[in-house]
């Protein structure tokens, strides 16, 4: 049985995983991920006629974005939660059908035309295996051919798969929006439009670029309403003796829960991963058992757990094979599954509280500390001095040095490059690739600490509103800038914030290690032609070009 995604950095051959997923999915897990996909577009079709008729329904709405972030790398492995969401998007797609076609009874007096032609007209299998068929029969086909077409919409597509991990963590913060929801269903059912042609897809790229901007303004204004304006924060890491949870993910509202539940139980609540910048929130820093910080970025994780003696939850992306030794004690939660681990659906964390009561102590491992906290707010505070450490000359260049991390030696160049920027330049950093430098010692110039921590990748709003405030500040645009961008990536939520860098008209940006396998040669030509995007070389070089030396 075979398989094919190549949907993130780490496709297999830089083309693709075809016979098991490098992150670990299964031809089975991408089988039902793939008919996942193909239901959604049925789906979509659907809402969005119903939408064009005045209609919307907000279980469709938020189950486009659910089921959407179920597909994103490293999140459900789980065939038996897939399956469950699938006959929640079958019953769906019907719902809508049923909507469009009342609405358009009632608007014109006849019956609305019949849509045929697949997905819109799927019918789900029935059992485990039946789905899985299924999903390899039909999952992957398009309606088009042409290589650079097919390439374009998987930049659509993937945008909005990491879009919708987006939206799905604003709208646990309880945000939301209409013209998300409505461009989720336009830009999903436009794949499947024979018609469309490439640069219809380029033009949709843009706009989920666009849309994805206002999304993560949202999940900022969520964060913020909900727990402040992040502070700078000195976080210890390592662990203390007592017993422990540790929650790995990027969702802020789960941990709060988490703090609330286990408050005057003895435990302490460690951050791991992308939960790092949770410690600069007020409304969470205010828990005295949200203790540290523990191990490095997601990759680590099988070597680092056994090492974690208490329990452990995911409440996003990135989980990975767990390993015998950990997975008793390993929950997930949200959209997050893996065969056999014990899922928490809902608020109640009493079993997760009860097995990190049962599990040993931590051992008593203070290590060092570190400093997050950097959103834009405390950025911005700083400005004045910013802006004249700029204009004296003691401030040269900021780099931008942010995204995923990954398993791949190529990764390393990372850490080189942070640590071979002048110190004369400030490094702002986001999202887990930061686990490259942030334990080293960087220094300050004038107070202002050389490696600025702004936060989560769901904080790259944070990032582009300290840009936009300097352009602002010296009365240029973000190009004109003494600023260098230079990404890590990964997965989609990586690739989305790269449409929404573009929609913006940034250019110069390098990304690395490799590039997405999904650019036909000439989608990457117009690419560098428009944008002048390129792949990370050398430190050396890529220094030099940054300092136009
Ligand atoms: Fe990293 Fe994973 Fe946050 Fe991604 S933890 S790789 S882009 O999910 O989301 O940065
Ligand atoms: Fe391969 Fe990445 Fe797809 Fe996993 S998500 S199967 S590693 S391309």
């Amino acid at each position: 049985m075979g398989m094919f995604c190549n949907q993130c950095e780490q496709a297999a051959k830089g083309v693709g995983c075809e016979i098991m997923g490098v992150c670990g999915k299964n031809p089975e897990v991408a089988a039902l991920q793939d008919l996942m996909l193909y239901g959604l577009k049925g789906l979509a079709i659907y809402a969005d006629k119903a939408r064009e008729l005045g209609v919307k329904d907000e279980a469709i709405d938020l189950f486009m974005l659910e089921g959407l972030f179920t597909t994103v790398t490293n999140v459900d492995f789980d065939p038996v939660s897939i399956a469950g969401k699938l006959r929640t998007c079958f019953d769906l797609k019907e719902k809508a059908k049923s909507l469009y076609e009342t609405a358009y009874r009632e608007k014109s007096g006849g019956h609305a035309p019949a849509v045929a032609a697949p997905p819109a007209s799927w019918v789900i299998a029935g059992d485990l295996e039946g789905l899985i068929k299924q999903g390899q029969e039909q999952g992957v086909k398009s309606q088009h051919s042409d290589p650079d077409i097919l390439s374009a919409i998987e930049i659509v597509v993937f945008g909005l798969k990491g879009m919708a991990a987006y939206a799905d963590h604003a709208h646990i913060l309880g945000k939301k929006d209409d013209e998300v929801f409505a461009l989720f269903h336009k830009a999903l059912a436009a794949t499947t439009d024979p018609a469309k042609g490439l640069m219809d897809f380029v033009g949709i790229a843009m706009e989920i670029g666009k849309i994805n901007i206002k999304v993560m303004g949202m999940l900022n204004e969520g964060h913020v309403e909900h727990y402040g304006h992040p502070v700078p924060t000195r976080v210890q890491i390592g662990t203390r003796k007592n017993k422990g949870i540790l929650v790995s993910g990027h969702d802020l509202r789960m941990l709060e829960e988490l703090l609330k539940q286990t408050a005057g139980k003895g435990i302490d609540v460690y951050t791991h991963g992308e939960m790092l910048p949770a410690h600069g929130y007020p409304g969470l820093k205010k828990y005295p058992h949200l203790y540290g910080n523990f191990g490095g970025a997601w990759q680590d994780q099988a070597k680092e757990f056994p090492h974690f003696p208490g329990a452990i939850i995911f409440n996003t992306n990135c989980i990975q094979r767990p390993a015998d030794s950990y997975k008793d004690r390993l929950f997930s939660w949200g959209q997050v599954g893996w065969p056999g681990i014990k899922h928490i659906a809902g608020w109640d964390f009493s079993e997760v509280i009860n097995k990190a009561l049962e599990c040993p102590d931590l051992p008593d491992a203070p290590e060092k500390e570190i400093l997050t906290g950097f959103g834009h707010n405390a950025v911005l505070g700083v400005a004045d001095k910013v802006i004249a450490g700029v204009k004296a000359g003691a401030i040269k260049h900021f780099f931008l040095i942010g995204g995923c991390d990954g398993a791949k030696p190529g990764r390393n160049y990372y850490t080189e490059l942070a640590e071979q920027v002048p110190n004369d330049c400030v490094i702002l950093t986001l999202a887990c690739g930061k686990y490259r430098f942030n334990k080293l010692e960087f220094g300050d110039i004038g107070g202002i600490p050389r490696l600025l921590d702004v936060g989560q990748c769901n904080d790259a709003y944070s990032a582009l509103q300290i840009a936009l405030a300097l352009a602002n500040a010296f009365n240029c645009g973000v190009n004109d800038l003494p600023l260098s961008i230079i990404l890590s990536w990964y997965e989609q939520k990586a690739h989305v914030i790269l449409l929404s860098l573009l929609h913006l008209g940034i250019k110069n940006i390098k990304i690395g290690p490799a590039l997405p396998a999904y650019l036909s040669p000439n989608v990457l030509n117009f690419l560098v032609e428009n944008f002048n995007i390129g792949q990370i070389t050398t430190v050396e070089a890529d220094l030099k070009a940054a300092l136009g030396q």
